[in-house]
């Protein structure tokens, strides 16, 4: 058998360091047309020819919806302090506007009570993508009247769960919604236009500062932030051209994102670049996107290396890839990190999303997943020297608790570190699952013992 990787240092963590793990409904839930819950922009698209690398869809996922309170048990066994989850807009709200689904809400006020009666702290996000489909047929996120679509249902989750839910995140990766959804067109809608992209882009800000204003109006004791999907982006080469590209990837994915939420501007150069597909946006709208959030998550995966002939090829690195074709780059997270410190004035840092996907087998109920165990080992140890250097860091939640539906890879890329046979629906726990737990169980006897005595921990 492979060797564990050893656990990164117990006392790098501070004690209220919140270890998590992560999902989101569409993913996982399957129950697609139960209990009243209506279509979303994903159950949509799952139906279009070819979106779908496997042809599959969300109806059934991992039958979490059913299995939901043996899914907690396996959380619970993880030993993490925080459950990541997102409720799916349709299930609740099957139109996106008018009538509420009693089931739906049921739903997840039983998953925040089973949470909560387990000693794991719920939290979660209002928008992991699946739009009403409703809402698409008006024009989905690119028209303004969603925004307050939004809002409302921002408002009656908060009054439903908000009293035993720790922390609200509004949108997902907003720049997946806009570039892959509105943009590229490979992800639900399915639209190829930059300028949709780019007001979509606004939109879901617009939605995220009004939905944090309007939830403290009504006393909602959760912490409120959002969460991004942020990566270094580095030029090929010294060439003038692949700088100045790198420059503008970087404006589009990261500073296009933080400035207006941390500066209450978009970045000049974008906006330049833009022209005409810029958004329109309206007298007021600045300052609300500038809202004050009480986190910031950021999901990080890999970095990115842009030429500007498109020519680069990952593997000239000659790092590992994962199945997804990413480099494992865990550095990137540490450079990542300390830069949005220096660049912008940041609450509380949650790495929410973070993982891997690679081929695993199960054999003899074992899952050896050394390059996923390896891979959240350095990425683990990335925080730390963030941490280290003077980052406010508060959490890190593993991406993902499950193998799920991968989107438009379908269910053939595994992130879990719970391997799911989607043909019976039995869960076992991957060696990664494992590391984890045996880690967190070392974490929490570093945090019973003064620092100053104790030692490392070395792998199990
Ligand atoms: O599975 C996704 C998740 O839904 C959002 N962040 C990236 C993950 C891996 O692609």
């Amino acid at each position: 058998m492979n060797p564990s990787p050893p656990f990164p240092p117990a006392h790098a963590f501070p004690r209220d360091f919140v270890w998590g793990v992560a999902t989101s409904a569409f993913q996982i839930e399957g129950g697609a047309a139960e209990d009243g819950k209506g279509p979303s922009i994903w159950d949509a698209f799952c139906r279009v020819p070819g979106a779908i690398a496997d042809a599959s869809s969300g109806d059934v996922a991992c039958d979490h919806y059913h299995r939901w309170a043996a899914d907690l048990d396996l959380v619970k066994s993880l030993g993490v302090d925080a459950y990541r989850f997102s409720v799916s807009w349709p299930r609740v709200q099957p139109d996106g506007r008018g009538e509420w689904n009693a089931k739906g809400l049921d739903f997840y006020d039983r998953l925040v009570d089973g949470l909560v009666s387990r000693g794991i702290q719920p939290y979660l996000t209002l928008n992991h993508w699946d739009l009403p489909e409703a809402l698409q047929a008006r024009g989905g996120w690119a028209a303004r009247d969603t925004v307050h679509r939004f809002v409302d249902y921002a408002r009656h989750v908060a009054r439903r769960l908000g009293d035993r839910v720790a922390t609200i995140t509004t949108h997902n990766e907003p720049w997946v919604i806009a570039t892959l959804g509105h943009e590229h067109g490979n992800f639900a809608p399915g639209i190829k236009s930059r300028a949709t992209a780019m007001q979509v882009s606004h939109h879901l800000m617009l939605s995220h500062g009004l939905a944090l204003q309007a939830l403290r109006a009504q006393g909602c004791k959760s912490r409120l932030g959002i969460v991004l999907n942020l990566s270094p982006i580095r030029a090929a080469t010294d060439d003038a051209d692949d700088i100045a590209q790198a420059r503008l990837e970087d404006g589009r994915s990261v500073r296009w994102y933080m400035d207006p939420l941390f500066n209450g501007a978009y970045p000049p150069d974008v906006l330049e670049h833009l022209g005409r597909d810029a958004p329109r946006v309206e007298a007021g709208d600045l300052e609300t996107l500038r809202t004050p959030m009480d986190f910031l998550g950021l999901n990080y995966y890999t970095r990115s290396v842009v030429s500007a002939s498109g020519a680069w090829d990952i593997k000239a690195s000659g790092k590992p890839l994962t199945d997804m074709g990413w480099e494992v780059y865990p550095e990137g997270l540490t450079e990542l990190l300390l830069r949005l410190h220096r660049d912008w004035r940041l609450p509380p840092l949650y790495v929410k999303e973070n993982g891997a996907a690679f081929q695993d087998s199960l054999v003899d109920g074992r899952v050896h997943d050394i390059e996923r165990t390896d891979y959240i080992a350095r990425h683990i140890a990335a925080v730390a020297e963030a941490l280290r250097q003077g980052v406010p860091m508060a959490g890190y939640m593993v991406w993902s608790l499950l193998d799920n539906f991968e989107w438009a890879s379908g269910y053939e890329k595994r992130f879990g570190i719970v391997h799911v046979d989607y043909a019976t629906q039995r869960r076992t726990l991957k060696d990664s699952a494992l590391w984890y737990r045996d880690f967190l169980q070392a974490q929490k006897a570093a945090r019973r013992v003064p620092a100053s005595s104790s030692n490392e921990f070395a792998g199990s």
